[in-house]
């Protein structure tokens, strides 16, 4: 059902100052920012050999990152694993018994399809499934 990690995500006060680490030090390259208002953030891709690492900065108190953030800290959010197929992807965990926080595809950052499974089926780790979407590489 899963292909690669397509990215992780890394919840952050503030993209500007938070890239420096994977750009300054680490020696990456930011691959865009945009800002995805449906889901409260702006987000920064840094490609990172076959995966990519999404810094995601709140623009609104009452989303999920900002919350994330006042709750837990800043630090690693979600993990997005790549799906062929997110429609048949999200009927298997249904039908195994996951708790689907999107109960159909919808588009994310990069124009990619996707979708997300709450943390409290899945081990306490929020996931998202996307469906490859080329003009997010
Ligand atoms: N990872 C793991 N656990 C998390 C979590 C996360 N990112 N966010 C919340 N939780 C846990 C909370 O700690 C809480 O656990 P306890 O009850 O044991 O304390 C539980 O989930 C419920 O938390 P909550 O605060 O009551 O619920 P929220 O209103 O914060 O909603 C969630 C949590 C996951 C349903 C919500 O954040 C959501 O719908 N997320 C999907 C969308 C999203 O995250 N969008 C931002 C990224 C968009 C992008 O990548 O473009």
């Amino acid at each position: 059902m899963i292909g690669k990690v397509n990215h992780i995500g890394i919840a952050v006060r503030d993209i500007e100052s938070a890239v420096k680490l994977y750009t300054d030090v680490f020696g990456l390259l930011v691959a865009g920012t945009e800002e995805v208002p449906d889901q409260k953030v702006k987000v920064c891709f840094i490609p990172v050999g076959e995966s990519r690492v999404e810094l995601l900065e709140p623009t609104d108190p009452e989303g999920a990152v900002a919350k994330f953030i006042a709750n837990k800290g800043e630090g690693i959010h979600h993990i997005a694993y790549e799906v062929e197929d997110l429609v048949k992807a999200l009927a298997i965990c249904r039908e195994k018994g996951l708790r689907l926080i999107d109960e159909t595809p919808r588009r994310g950052a990069g124009g990619a399809m996707i979708a997300f499974l709450h943390p409290k089926s899945t081990g306490g780790v929020l996931i998202e499934l996307c469906e490859h979407a080329p003009a997010a590489d």
